[in-house]
């Protein structure tokens, strides 16, 4: 009887000098984390889950974009399991497609019905966790010094005097762009907004990887426009740099940020579980430690007198079903790289 004793005694003892906390290891599980929106935000909610739940969360971030092809290229092998934020378009893509699976959660009932509708058009292969407006942001100190006019609308970009000054996200990476992309064309037709986007490809610097970096690097004062969403804008005036956000005069388009449970998870109820954590209240509320000023899906969540108020901002009907569908998308991709982006300028 001493010996049998001793003798779990010394295995628990090597369990607990291995590191592994005894009897909980397998409860406490991983979760393998795709996140699309900032790098601050993914910290926070990974670090929170993991703090709470004691699961471990190996993390990726990626842009909207390259986080669906992603997924896309795992899918005979997948290695994640839950893909928080970034645009809807490219989850309803990936719902479409058959990357992402169902899942209803017990929190639907405090949430937005624009959280649900996105749901309810995709079978509950994703739903909206966030909603932010599109738009762009200058940094007024540089405006200035190069004597350039102050911007209020979309066509205001084409004036040739902001040449090099304007910069935008690549939208086959960026779910910020492909928003862009897909907002110039519902407001202004296709034929027109073709032409508007090879107007604006002359104003162009840089296409960059992510849909934030333009606003970033105004920030820095490295570039004077960015397209970007107006919270992205917000974010970097409150942290103390000179930026001033337009939502331009013609109206604008809107995402709805999203969230969905990749197909062959391996850790499906870890992925739950994020799933649960992530549209709670209280969770969401914290969205404001990193200064994210988006529109929190649960209707309980804490908001900023700082976000960008959507209901004064002119708002398009933006059309999810068309643009979010992988056809739509796809062409307009292809129709994007082969007449905008080869373009000289
Ligand atoms: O978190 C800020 C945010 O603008 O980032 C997401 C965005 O899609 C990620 O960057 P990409 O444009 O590079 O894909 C938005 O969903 C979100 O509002």
């Amino acid at each position: 009887m001493k010996y049998s004793v001793l003798l779990l005694s010394t295995a628990l003892g090597a369990v607990t000098a291995l590191g592994l906390s005894t009897g909980s290891v397998a409860a406490k599980g991983k979760l393998n984390y795709y996140c699309s929106a900032q790098e601050d935000w993914c910290q926070l909610m990974a670090k929170g889950f993991e703090k709470e739940t004691g699961i471990k969360v190996n993390m990726s971030r990626k842009s909207s974009g390259e986080t669906f092809a992603q997924i896309k290229a795992e899918s005979r092998n997948p290695k994640g399991d839950v893909w928080w934020g970034g645009t809807g378009d490219p989850h309803l893509q990936a719902a479409e497609e058959g990357l992402t699976v169902s899942y209803v959660s017990s929190l639907r009932g405090e949430l937005n019905d624009w959280s649900l509708s996105q749901a309810k058009s995709a079978d509950d292969k994703t739903i909206g966790i966030y909603s932010g407006a599109l738009g762009y942001g200058y940094n007024s100190d540089l405006l200035a010094k190069n004597n350039l006019p102050v911007p209020a609308c979309w066509k205001d970009l084409l004036k040739p005097e902001y040449k090099g000054h304007v910069q935008m996200a690549n939208p086959n990476s960026s779910g910020t762009a492909y928003t862009t992309l897909a907002t110039i064309v519902q407001l202004f037709g296709e034929e027109e907004g073709f032409e508007f986007m090879k107007g604006l490809h002359k104003n162009i610097n840089q296409y960059t990887k992510s849909g934030s970096a333009p606003i970033k690097a105004a920030a820095r004062g490295e570039n004077t426009i960015g397209i970007v969403f107006l919270h992205d804008a917000v974010k970097q005036a409150v942290k103390g740099f000179p930026i001033v956000s337009v939502a331009p005069c013609e109206g604008t388009g809107y995402e709805i940020g999203s969230m969905s449970l990749i197909k062959g998870a391996r850790n499906l109820k870890e992925a739950q579980m994020f799933y649960d954590y992530a549209l709670r209240a209280d969770v969401q509320s914290r969205a404001l430690e990193v200064k994210a000023f988006q529109v929190p899906s649960n209707m309980g969540a804490k908001t900023s007198s700082k976000a960008p108020s959507l209901s004064s901002i002119k708002l398009i009907n933006y059309d999810f079903g068309k643009y979010g569908s992988s056809a739509e998308r796809k062409r307009l991709l292809k129709k994007w790289d082969d007449e905008v982006k080869t373009l000289a300028k």
